[in-house]
């Protein structure tokens, strides 16, 4: 790692994507820093994204930080405030700072907002210090506030493997570029707001309460190599059925804590249907569902239009969205 000491520029602007696991992340190991019980392998995705400028002030009493046009606190702030101490840490400064972050999707809602989040601020904040570090290492400092940032460092097709209790460090890194395949995930937006349990809390309760935790732990590893494999062969009807087993298996251990953990609505369970009668009707594309009501349908780049159609006529579905493959975190300005 280089570091760099810049005093004449303290703010940068960075971009970050979110992305989709195709193979789900959920729940954390008992020991070291936040690292994932499982490996997860994640499509990052362009038409979807972060947009965070930091500023070190020395005149500043204290973080603020400002998102989507609000002035945040509370849990929020103070997750910030950890990713901003770790990367003064870094850089030997004492400085409070400003961050202004936006996305133009729906916020905390399912769709992977605090990858790109802190995506954008570790590579923004490490910026405006003059701090010039690696992706690896980036990805690394991501991982540590929220283990799914960690692969939006990334373009294209990301793994994240388990962590293990040797590890002082861990990073994702990229499996395939974004030119790899032309594929595209559309989202079927079946709410708009926030939603009820957050993800760290969710796989925590999951873990202590579950008794299907175990079996999603022992068997993640597989659906994680057989996905890996197919991808790399780009074989979309090798991975289907891993990708829908991956995302249904998450939930079902979710369902299966006490008391219960249940991010589907209605017209969640509505497009499970609808994406199986579509393949029945001979359109191919496999389901994936994070922690929030929407659904996400994994298929080739030629089929994208036809599958938003298909899944913008479901009753309950407010609007799709179609991504396809991105670049990892970027700095744009500073
Ligand atoms: C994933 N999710 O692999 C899984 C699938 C949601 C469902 O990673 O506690 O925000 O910050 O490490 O990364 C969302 O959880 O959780 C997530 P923390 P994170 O994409």
């Amino acid at each position: 790692m280089t570091q760099q000491a810049n005093s004449t520029s303290k703010t940068a602007t960075a971009i970050a994507h979110p992305n989709i696991a195709l193979s789900k992340y959920w729940g954390k190991q008992t020991f070291g820093h936040n690292l994932p019980a499982v490996p997860s392998l994640s499509l990052t995705l362009r038409g979807m994204q972060t947009k965070t400028s930091v500023t070190f002030d020395g005149a500043l009493a204290s973080d603020a930080f400002e998102l989507n046009g609000q002035p945040a606190e509370g849990v929020v702030l103070q997750r910030v405030t950890q990713m901003l101490d770790r990367v003064r840490a870094l850089g030997g400064s004492a400085e409070r700072a400003h961050v202004v972050s936006s996305n133009d999707f729906p916020t905390a809602s399912g769709l992977a907002s605090s990858a790109s989040a802190f995506a954008a601020l570790a590579t923004a904040a490490t910026h405006a210090l003059g701090l010039q570090l690696s992706r690896d290492v980036l990805s690394d400092l991501a991982r540590r506030i929220s283990v799914s940032a960690a692969r939006s460092l990334f373009g294209g097709f990301v793994e994240l493997r388990a962590g293990v209790p040797s590890d002082e460090a861990l990073s994702a890194n990229e499996v395939a570029g974004p030119d790899f395949w032309d594929v595209a995930i559309v989202v079927a937006v079946t709410r708009e707001g926030a939603k009820d349990v957050g993800s760290s809390d969710g796989m925590k309760h999951t873990r202590d309460t579950s008794p299907y935790y175990k079996a999603w732990v022992d068997s993640a590893p597989a659906t994680f190599t057989h996905l890996r494999a197919g991808l790399l062969e780009r074989d979309l009807t090798k991975m289907g059925p891993a990708i829908e087993q991956s995302a249904l298996s998450m939930h079902a251990g979710a369902l299966a804590a006490n008391p219960a953990i249940l991010y589907f609505s209605g017209a969640t369970v509505e497009v499970i249907h609808a994406v199986r009668k579509m393949r029945a009707g001979g359109l191919e594309g496999y389901l994936t569902i994070d922690a929030g009501p929407h659904v996400k349908v994994f298929t080739r780049g030629a089929d994208a239009e036809k599958v938003a159609a298909y899944l913008a006529s479901v009753p309950g579905v407010l609007r799709t969205i179609t991504a396809r493959p991105g670049a990892g975190a970027t700095v744009v300005a500073g």
